[in-house]
């Protein structure tokens, strides 16, 4: 029984819409879990691993268009096309509803529909928000039982008139009379697909697809997307980044949050082991960081998954064992391929494929006679994060960690350093709302091999105007003393030299770059003041039993290629001219400054 007023309305109302054979409300349970997996291993859309290797682990396979978020068919429903801005899709939101609501009727027709009530953060705790997903996916309610905190503990807090953000889904298949899915992953065709925000009712509307950050609306759709107005409103930040802490020999600890594009290594970074003898990092968080001013003055962030829904291929016990060992129970695999004795296997997974294996698609596939990956390259795993050997002992705290530093970064083969500091918080601002990154595979609609802009990482997730929400960022630092606010940092772990060969080893090693930012928020670590921001003079960065990075490539790592920066600002113009007069007089200000700096 549901005795939130509006609630049970509002679940009456989609009810009467999606005609659904019948609705079960989430208790969050065990038992409910291991329902939505018999009943998804029962339809032949999961299967179950090797229960010796990979305990209480099931592999799903998708259906080949529904294989990653949908950015162009992703739209910011805001009264004016001028408030969704530039970077967002808009459509007229009263266009858009009876558009979906066409789509909606009907189209839970032989299937259950599922309520989710779910926290955002730690339930109870001031920064958390509720949501309630309506779905008609299984795997979207066993997902959400992984990436959030879901079930009536959650309606408890409700009470009968808390307030809740409305995220509803379908995957848009609806069942004939005796029909099932029978082993085919249900969606829509890709021009039917709608992921819909409507900002000012601070309501989500998903149709069509049934994976990741389409279909487990508190991720993308909810903590960023609708968070980001919400953040706006009330003075605090949503944002695209990990969270990690930092401990130095000493003892002493710091939190850092970092901004990357998706499919930069973010999950890496957040459990990385340093190799920096002496040094140690856990993680809070690797996608999603809510930050509110503590009564101190300072920035304090909280993760408000509790899930790491990350990408597989390249994941290793060599490039992130912490991943490796979330993931060896109760996890969800989408994607990967199968082994022969019921494993899992991809790309980057550090070894061969042992045998023949099953690849995404279902198909058998062995090792060099496919120029096909035998895993999808956006395959994920969905594990519970209290499962990370690292992960922080303040990670549910619900005051959140205090934050003492910013990176920014993206996939840069050339131009950008290793690490730069910001000059100011608005020259920090200014970094961030230039970040560019190499494509990858994260969204299905980008062409691979081009470097996009993505402020701050959030092209896909700010759900209002960009440079509205730099102007958020300027004044957010305008709340506290320059003392309290967190340092920023640009790093670039992706250069490569003219020949194409990586100048950084990355991974652990960029334990020394995070060393350095320590040193910085210390007033400590060497540092030369340069046109773009305060860089590391070449000794400043630990390289102690690091042989394979050279004197001269730390050099290179380390200097101003003015030229490149020069062409830069030609593209940040061309950047910042997207945003009309959004754009913050701050930011023109710093982008002219660091012209006249460079000429
Ligand atoms: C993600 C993304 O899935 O950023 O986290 O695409
Ligand atoms: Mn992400």
């Amino acid at each position: 029984m549901v005795k939130h007023k509006k609630l049970a309305q509002w679940i009456d109302e989609m009810a009467a819409m999606v005609t659904p054979d019948s609705t079960h409300i989430c208790d969050g349970s065990q038992k409910e879990y291991d329902d939505m997996i018999r009943i998804t291993v029962k339809e032949g859309l999961a299967t179950e691993l090797n229960k010796q290797k990979l305990p209480n682990c099931y592999l799903f396979r998708s259906d080949p268009s529904d294989v990653a978020r949908v950015e162009n068919r992703t739209y910011i429903a805001s009264k004016t096309k001028e408030q969704a801005g530039p970077t967002n899709n808009w459509i007229d939101p009263d266009e858009l509803k009876k558009t979906m609501k066409g789509l909606y009727k009907g189209c839970m027709k032989g299937r259950t529909m599922y309520v989710i009530p779910f926290s955002m953060g730690p339930v109870g705790s001031p920064i958390s928000k509720i949501g309630v997903e309506i779905t008609d996916s299984p795997y979207v309610v066993a997902n959400m039982h992984i990436m959030t905190r879901v079930g009536t503990k959650v309606l408890e807090v409700l009470g009968e008139t808390g307030e809740f953000i409305p995220c509803m889904h379908s995957v848009g298949k609806p069942l004939e009379k005796g029909e099932t899915d029978g082993g085919k992953w249900p969606c829509a065709p890709l021009d039917k697909k709608y992921i819909s925000h409507f900002p000012e009712e601070r309501t989500i509307w998903s149709y069509g697809s049934g994976y990741g950050g389409n279909a487990l609306l508190g991720k993308k759709c909810l903590a960023l997307r609708i968070a980001t107005v919400m953040a706006r409103d009330e003075g605090w930040l949503a944002e695209h980044m990990l969270i990690l802490g930092i401990t130095n020999p000493k003892g002493e600890k710091k939190y850092i949050a970092g901004a990357f594009p998706s499919a930069c290594g973010k999950t890496n970074l957040a459990m990385l082991i340093p190799t920096v003898p002496g040094w140690k990092v856990e993680t809070v968080g690797d996608d999603i960081a809510w930050m509110k001013f503590g009564k101190d003055g300072r920035l304090y962030a909280i993760n408000p998954e509790a899930g790491f829904f990350g990408v597989a291929p390249g994941t290793s016990m060599q490039s992130n064992p912490n991943a490796m060992k979330a993931m060896n129970r109760n996890t969800i695999f989408t994607n990967v391929a199968l082994t022969g004795d019921k494993d899992v296997w991809w790309e980057g997974i550090g070894y061969d494929a042992p045998g023949k294996v099953i690849d995404w698609n279902g198909n058998e596939w062995e090792q060099g006679k496919s120029d096909k990956p035998a895993a999808h390259p956006n395959a994920r795993f969905t594990a519970p994060a209290k499962q990370c050997p690292a992960v922080d002992p303040a990670w549910e705290d619900p005051a959140g960690v205090p934050i003492s530093a910013f990176l920014f970064g993206g996939r840069r083969p050339s131009t950008v350093p290793l690490v730069h500091q910001s000059f100011s918080w608005n020259h920090g601002v200014f970094l961030g709302s230039i970040v560019g990154s190499e494509v990858t595979a994260a969204a299905l609609d980008v062409k691979a091999g081009t470097v996009r802009r993505d402020p701050f990482a959030m092209l896909p997730f700010c759900g209002y105007h960009m440079g509205d929400y730099f102007k958020h960022w300027i004044n957010i630092g305008s709340k506290t003393s320059s003392d309290k606010l967190p340092k920023i940092f640009y790093v670039n772990w992706f250069r490569k030299t003219a020949d194409g060969k990586w100048l950084w080893p990355g991974y652990g090693e960029n334990s020394r770059v995070l060393k350095w930012v320590f040193e910085r928020c210390n007033g400590e670590g060497k540092a030369v003041e340069t046109e773009i921001g305060f860089m590391p003079t070449v000794d400043a960065i630990d390289r102690t039993g690091l042989s394979d990075v050279s004197e001269q490539d730390m050099k290179e790592l380390l200097t101003v290629d003015r030229k490149g920066w020069l062409a830069e600002i030609d593209l940040i113009k061309q950047h910042y001219a997207n945003f009309g007069d959004h754009l913050p007089s701050e930011l023109k200000a710093e982008l002219e400054a660091l012209e006249k700096r460079l000429k």
